[in-house]
């Protein structure tokens, strides 16, 4: 479309006003119209101006709360594309990606845990209690933590804490002091018997394959349940490797993200 058919008053108006301009003989009159042709244009030009502006004042506005919705939804799905719908920890996934992320440039220990006899739970007391104490264990695991290692959920009743820069010895305590937290109280959703877990505790050096690092924790939880269960094992050939250098372990986590002090 052409500025002419797009302005074709207003064109009009202007086009009369210059031939009165380039008249030598124009008349009082003449002038009379023609400036009040282009005024009446001029104002109608304000008014849509006007209009035009506040309707496009009222699209960006909208255009800005649809784009700050946009966000939001972007990183709610991203939130729950890296975690667990039913406990809100990492989902495995994400506890992969997390964990070859620390070990590019960190030492990682990891503790790998599984509730035990939880199919008896769910047999005895049905599948959402069995979810009320994977929901409850995990709060507990939070609490024992205070704020240190990250919490994953790596398959059904199994769970996970990343704890980068931490030594052995400190992870296996760290894994003792969740593992009372969880024997040595109720959960309140499901009161009697107690719930236990059996652990597995792994230390594996900067560059070291996660799925190595797994393996070995794994290892070891399958001997903490084979040894009886509601116990902490850790990875034989990690603490024979590690005995060899303790002075190149990494520092434990301060006191501000786990009273190990008091473990
Ligand atoms: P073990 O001490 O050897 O680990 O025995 P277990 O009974 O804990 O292990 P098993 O692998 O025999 O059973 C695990 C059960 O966990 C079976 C499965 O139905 C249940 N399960 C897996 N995911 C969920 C879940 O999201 N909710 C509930 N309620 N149960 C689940
Ligand atoms: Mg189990
Ligand atoms: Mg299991």
């Amino acid at each position: 479309m052409s500025d002419n058919d797009l302005f074709e008053a207003e064109t009009a108006a202007l086009n009369a006003a210059y031939d009165v301009i380039s008249k030598n003989d124009a008349s009082g009159d003449e002038y009379r119209i023609a400036l009040d042709n282009l005024a009446k244009n001029y104002h109608r030009l304000m008014r849509e101006t006007r209009r035009l502006i506040a309707s496009s004042d009222r699209k960006e506005l909208e255009l800005n709360t649809l784009n700050f919705k946009l966000e939001q939804l972007t990183s709610e799905l991203d939130y729950k594309a890296r975690h667990d719908n039913l406990t809100g920890v990492l989902n495995r996934g994400a506890v992969f990606d997390r964990a070859e992320h620390y070990l590019k440039s960190n030492p990682l220990s990891l503790i790998v845990l599984d509730i035990d006899f939880f199919k008896r739970i769910n047999d005895e007391f049905g599948h959402p209690t069995g979810d009320a104490v994977l929901r409850e264990l995990v709060q507990k695991l939070g609490s024992a933590l205070g704020g240190a290692g990250e919490i994953g959920r790596v398959g059904g009743e199994e769970f996970t804490v990343l704890l980068p820069n931490v030594a052995l010895n400190d992870a296996s305590k760290i894994a003792e002091h969740i593992r009372m937290a969880i024997a040595g109280d109720v959960f309140s959703c499901f009161p009697c018997p107690l719930v236990t877990a059996s652990f597995g505790v792994s230390w594996s050096d900067t560059n070291c394959d996660f799925e190595e690092a797994y393996g070995k924790a794994d290892a070891a939880l399958y001997k903490a349940k084979h040894n009886g269960r509601n116990r902490v094992e850790s990875d034989l050939a990690t603490v024979r490797n590690t005995a060899l250098k303790p002075q190149e372990w990494p520092s434990p986590p301060t006191s501000r993200t786990l009273p190990l002090g008091a473990l």
